[in-house]
């Protein structure tokens, strides 16, 4: 195995030997001194190591006595992953130590190497994934796309309703998370029991959604298609909603005067959208900017066949005074895949 500084590194479990000898530790000099953590990390590491030529015996196993919180989590940008390393025991490994680990400060991670500009999400991570610290993983549009969990479960709630209340109907209820970006809505919908089909057009991000999913122990009830939503046929999932939670053409939507959910979806067509949304389930749910102009909403969502379901949802937690974060719009459709009115009283 590679490791984090391009050295060799054991497999966990496996055998000794010369392999052994190569255990090497990242390369951490710079940022060991920037973070003021010892200098004799890394000679510590290669004691017993002979130079680096010697063996070791440190694996990436054997954690005996280890206090859990002696783990430090760091990325890897060369290898592009995550690994831990215990200053302690001297020893650094790719696998998640089971005992628990302390997350790579901001500096190393992966986020703060790819998309440094998101900074301001990392600090708002709890409130986007109250799991972060147990390997949450997002890009920079997962970072600034992710709904709050808080906001998420209020979602969730909303369009999965009562099925949640009876545990025994796990996954009889389908939701379709259109644009599900690092996993947040999808993992919230199955938290409330809906059996999710998460459709994300970048491959990585579809990585991401799995790996979050399983965080929150819902993986099995999250499935993740690598697709365009509009261009997929989805028809025959089976589908009872649709949530739509499509880019607003990224943080840069706030400096509109309001915001035209037709035109301003970053390059996508809003009608179009919602066509395909009403070919896929009867319940849609869109999630959009608090600058939206409602009344454009309301006729776009006509001109797709449904009709807002009630007031928009404004969530609040805006900050500077403006008490609104983002809403949320319910529509039900009048017609249906075909555009055929449905049945009077269906
Ligand atoms: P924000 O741009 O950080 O606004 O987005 P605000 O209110 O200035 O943030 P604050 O915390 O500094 O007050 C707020 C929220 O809107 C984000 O956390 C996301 O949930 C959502 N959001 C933002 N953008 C740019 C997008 C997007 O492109 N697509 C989707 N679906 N949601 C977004």
């Amino acid at each position: 195995m590679q490791t984090a500084g391009g050295g060799r590194m054991m497999e966990e479990g496996t055998g000794g030997g010369a392999e052994d000898a190569q255990l090497a530790m990242p390369e951490l000099g710079g940022l060991l001194r920037e973070l003021g953590l010892p200098e004799g990390f890394r000679g510590d590491a290669r004691a017993g190591a002979g130079g680096g030529a010697g063996a070791s015996g440190a694996r990436g196993g054997g954690r005996g006595g280890a206090d859990p919180t002696d783990w430090q989590q760091a990325w890897s940008a060369g290898d592009g992953r995550y690994y831990y390393y215990s200053e302690s025991l001297g020893e650094t490994q790719w696998e998640t130590p089971p005992g628990g680990f302390i997350p790579a400060p901001w500096k190393w991670t992966r986020e703060f190497h790819e998309c440094p500009d998101i900074k301001k999400y990392w600090a708002q991570r709890y409130r986007l994934y109250s799991r972060y610290d147990s390997g949450v993983e997002l890009d920079r549009v997962g970072w600034f796309s992710a709904t709050p969990e808080v906001i998420a479960k209020d979602q969730a709630d909303a369009l999965v309703g009562p099925w949640q209340e009876f545990p025994q109907r796990a996954g009889a209820f389908c939701v379709v998370d259109a644009f599900a970006g690092c996993g947040g809505n999808a993992i919230q919908f199955a938290r409330a029991m809906a059996r999710v089909v998460a459709v994300e057009l970048d491959p990585d991000r579809c990585g991401m959604t799995r790996k979050n999913a399983s965080i929150y122990g819902v993986g099995q009830r999250v499935e993740v298609v690598c697709g365009d939503f509009l261009q997929l046929r989805l028809d025959s999932v089976g589908a009872d909603a649709v949530f739509l939670s499509p880019p607003w053409g990224g943080p840069e939507y706030q400096d509109r005067d309001y915001f035209d959910p037709r035109t301003d979806l970053g390059g996508l067509d809003g009608l179009a959208m919602l066509n395909a949304a009403r070919r896929v389930a009867r319940r849609a749910a869109i999630f959009l900017p608090r600058n939206t102009d409602v009344e454009l909403l309301r006729e776009l969502v006509l001109e797709a066949g449904g009709d807002l379901v009630g007031e928009v949802t404004e969530h609040p937690g805006g900050k500077d005074g403006r008490m609104v974060k983002a809403i949320t719009a319910y529509v039900r459709f009048f017609l249906d895949r075909e555009g055929q009115p449905y049945p009077y009283g269906e």
